[in-house]
Parts: C-alpha cells; sequence; structure tokens
C-alpha cells in the first residue's frame, strides 16, 4: 500500500469527470472552458438521464471533439452513484488521474493546471474553500455558515485534518482510487465527498488543500434537498462515534502488558 512519502508516478492521462443532472444550459460553457483550461484532458459527462435533455446536449459536444465523452445513465441515483461509475470507468481505461468537478460553473476550471500540478506530489488534491486564500462568491450567509458549521463538526468529530471534507471540487490520482476501496462506498449523495476523504485520509495517504474561489451557479436550480442534508448528518453522526467509541477503548484498554515484555 502506498504511503505519503512515497514517489509518485506521472500524471499524464487525466479525466475531468462532470456530473450532471438538469444542466443543458451549463454544459456547454463549462466544457469550453475545461478544454481551453486543460487541453491534455478528456471531459466525461456523468448523464443521470437528465429530463432537459442534457444527456443529447453532452452527445452533441462529444461528436464534435474527441477530448469529450459522455456516460449515460439509466436515471437519477445520486451525485455518488454517479462518481463510482465515472471512477470504475476511468480506471478501466488507464487514467492516472480523475477530476470532479459541478457542471455550474461553482469549480473554476481555470484552478485546475495549479490543481493538477499539485496533484504531482498528493494522493488527493482538494479546492478548497476553507483554507487561507479560499473564498466563496454569491452565497447568502446561511449557506455559508451551515457549510462551514457541517465542516467543522466533520473536523471535530472525526478528528480529521482537513478543512473542506465536502468540498466537490478535486484531483484523486488513479492509484488513491484504487487503494480506497470503492466496491465498500454506499454513501450515494453528497456525503460521497466526506466519505471518501476519511478514506483517503485513514489509508494513510496526502491530501492536500489548494485554496478556489467558489462562485455559486448563476444558471439552472440547485439539486441540494433534505435528503442530501439528512443521510449527510446520519452517516457523518455515525462514523464519528464509531471513531469516538474506538478511542475510548483504547484508553480503557487493560490488556495487561507484562507478557510482552
Ligand atoms: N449525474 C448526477 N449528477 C448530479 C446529481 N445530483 C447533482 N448532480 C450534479 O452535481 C453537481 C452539483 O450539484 P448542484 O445542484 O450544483 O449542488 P450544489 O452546488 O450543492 O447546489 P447549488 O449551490 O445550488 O449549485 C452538478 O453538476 C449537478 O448537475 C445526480 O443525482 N446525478
Ligand atoms: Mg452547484
Amino acid at each position: 500500500m502506498p504511503d505519503s512519502t512515497h514517489a509518485r508516478p506521472p500524471i499524464e492521462r487525466v479525466a475531468v469527470l462532470i456530473p450532471t443532472y438538469n444542466e443543458r444550459d451549463n454544459l456547454p460553457l463549462i466544457v469550453e472552458r475545461v478544454r481551453a483550461a486543460v487541453p491534455e484532458a478528456d471531459v466525461v459527462v456523468l448523464d443521470d438521464n437528465s429530463p432537459d435533455g442534457t444527456g443529447e446536449v453532452a452527445d452533441g459536444l462529444a461528436a464534435t471533439d474527441d477530448h469529450v465523452k459522455v456516460i449515460h445513465r439509466q436515471g437519477k441515483e445520486g451525485l455518488g452513484a454517479a462518481y463510482l461509475a465515472g471512477f470504475a470507468w476511468a480506471l478501466e481505461q488507464g487514467y492516472d488521474a480523475v477530476v470532479e468537478m459541478d457542471a455550474d460553473g461553482s469549480h473554476r476550471p481555470e484552478h485546475l493546471p495549479t490543481m493538477l500540478e499539485v496533484a504531482r506530489d498528493a494522493d488527493l488534491v482538494i479546492g478548497s474553500r476553507y483554507v487561507r486564500g479560499g473564498k466563496i462568491v454569491n452565497w447568502p450567509l446561511d449557506r455559508k455558515a451551515i457549510s462551514m458549521a457541517g465542516n467543522l463538526y466533520i473536523k471535530a468529530i472525526l478528528g480529521m485534518p482537513v478543512n473542506d471534507a465536502t468540498a466537490g471540487y478535486r484531483v484523486y490520482r488513479a492509484e488513491t482510487l484504487r487503494t480506497i476501496g470503492l466496491d465498500r462506498v454506499q454513501s450515494a449523495g453528497y456525503v460521497f465527498q466526506t466519505d471518501l476523504t476519511v478514506r483517503t485520509v485513514r489509508a494513510g495517504l496526502k491530501v492536500v488543500e489548494v485554496p478556489i474561489t467558489f462562485i455559486e451557479r448563476e444558471i439552472g436550480d440547485s439539486k441540494m434537498d433534505g435528503d442530501v442534508v439528512r443521510e449527510s448528518m446520519a452517516r457523518i453522526t455515525r462514523w464519528g462515534l464509531a471513531h469516538r467509541k474506538a478511542q475510548l477503548r483504547g484508553l480503557i484498554d487493560r490488556e495487561p502488558t507484562w507478557h510482552r515484555l
């Protein structure tokens, strides 16, 4: 298993995965910006059979550009499920790294060259809103407060050194995805991001946060809903309690050690 100090192979082939559900008007804009920012990379749209025809828009883009690919999925199964399908495909195709990026422009493709540069010496790079230099543009105060409180909760209850564990803008090395056990991931919604962050940290891999400017979507509707928040709270609390219980067990471990002397 790799550790945080091992030498990492160069990153040559990159797949930028963009999950979409009803992002017809955003998709052409984001694909154009990704293509301009990282011309060598492939863009892979993961569409959940969007009723607004995003899948057809994606097919149109793929028809005129070899660097654009589309994975059509049966229906809306959540962000995590879409990414798991994308990861499996990218690993099979032999990409060296995969990028996670929203379709709505919140994750500026212009940050990607820096993030990929940092990934030369990291196993997971997170485009972070909550490190010095990170910014959020156009979020109302209550949304910011909820997101920041959520991240503090994750840090506190899980004892994690990551400031933006819920972030959706990331670069994973292929090797990281192979190491962390994707077949055991059950998080379907947005908590998928936190789930994989915890797995990566616990595998002893190197996570680096790069400050980004996150810009709230201007076009289309949010897919964030009560189910997403409930799944996140329930899972994170369960993981946190299990983590603290294990720590407590360690503290009161009365196993005699004399026989090992
Ligand atoms: N394939 C797929 N994509 C999804 C699903 N849910 C959300 N997405 C995509 O995931 C990305 C993030 O979703 P958003 O609705 O922007 O979530 P958000 O950024 O928390 O919400 P806003 O701040 O309102 O934009 C977008 O590209 C969505 O189209 C899903 O179930 N399946
Ligand atoms: Mg968004």
